[in-house]
């Protein structure tokens, strides 16, 4: 049991990534700044299936280049990465027999950016693990959503959603890109017992996979995942990876300028080190693929500060 968190645990620094749809119209909606999370537009300005799948039209990241992803996540000292497969507008970066509202079928770019990013880990020795929402999902039929649905395209049955889309999927992103260290639920909204036992057949075939604790259904998972906050003395009795932005989102929305200093982000890492939990530190790519300049210079000064602080 403790062996599996081995590596984990020596970790403590992750990257998150949020890259989807959404970082097309980036924060803005008919000419307004929709206020929230920029991953949440879909929802925070209920916009319809239809007119938010046109998004995908444009989506075209032809700037994506993993290999400088993973070289600028080890550079700033990062072990682990973990990203968004399918976030809750439902839209998968991978290549999906189960939807076919995917990143392959669906856009211009056509590519499994998923499967690259996987095998440029795997080239670079960097471990890989994967964020997927579960229960919510805003396009495909029968997917939860806090507060309900706004587009009768959303109507269906939540079980058939969770057998026909949700276990397919999770079914596929376990067997198609070599290892996942990390799987991250999120968003248990209507997962009962039951439905989260859906999930279990899967999950126990991969016994070294860590998983954390938004499954729902009582499943505890492995890890604690405080959002946006530091525990002031830890999680006792519990491994703990406290996730966090940047700036004000996870998603990219290009209004969004409150950047943590590097100063802020090198003592979140210092402290939660400290107190024995992980930093899952979260960057939002642009829609052409590259990272907003404040994230790089940001992972530069820690990496600087890594670099300086290091044993030699
Ligand atoms: C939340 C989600 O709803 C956010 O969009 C984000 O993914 C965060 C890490 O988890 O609960």
């Amino acid at each position: 049991e403790t062996n599996r968190m081995a590596w984990w645990s020596k970790a403590r620094f992750g990257m998150f990534i949020h890259w989807g749809v959404y970082s097309v119209p980036a924060g803005v909606y008919q000419d307004k700044k929709i206020p929230g999370l920029g991953e949440w537009i879909m929802h925070e300005a209920k916009i319809p299936v239809d007119t938010y799948q046109g998004y995908a039209k444009t989506f075209n990241p032809t700037k994506y280049n993993p290999a400088e992803w993973v070289k600028a996540a080890k550079a700033a000292g990062v072990k682990y990465i973990v990203i968004t497969t399918k976030h809750h507008d439902g839209f998968a970066l991978f290549d999906s027999k189960a939807s076919d509202w995917n990143i392959v079928k669906q856009t211009p770019y056509g590519k499994d950016v998923i499967k690259m990013l996987a095998d440029e880990c795997r080239k670079q020795g960097m471990k890989l693990g994967f964020y997927y929402s579960q229960a919510n999902d805003w396009s495909n039929p029968g997917g939860a959503a806090a507060g309900g649905h706004w587009d009768k395209k959303q109507d269906g049955s939540f079980d058939d959603y969770l057998d026909k889309v949700a276990v397919p999927q999770i079914k596929e992103i376990l067997t198609n890109y070599g290892d996942v260290c990390e799987l991250w639920w999120d968003v248990p909204t209507d997962m009962t017992k039951e439905r989260a036992a859906k999930f279990a057949p899967l999950v126990k075939q991969y016994p070294n996979m860590i998983t954390n604790n938004r499954l729902g259904g009582d499943v505890q998972g492995d890890i604690e995942t405080p959002e946006q906050y530091i525990p002031a003395t830890g999680i006792p009795g519990r491994f703990w990876e406290t996730c966090m932005t940047m700036n004000d989102t996870w998603g990219y929305k290009m209004h969004d300028e409150r950047w943590k200093s590097s100063q802020t982000l090198i003592r979140n890492l210092v402290d939660i080190a400290s107190k024995g939990g992980n930093y899952l530190l979260n960057v939002g790519p642009k829609s052409d693929g590259t990272f907003p300049e404040p994230i790089t210079q940001r992972l530069a000064d820690i990496g600087t500060w890594m670099k300086v602080n290091s044993e030699s």
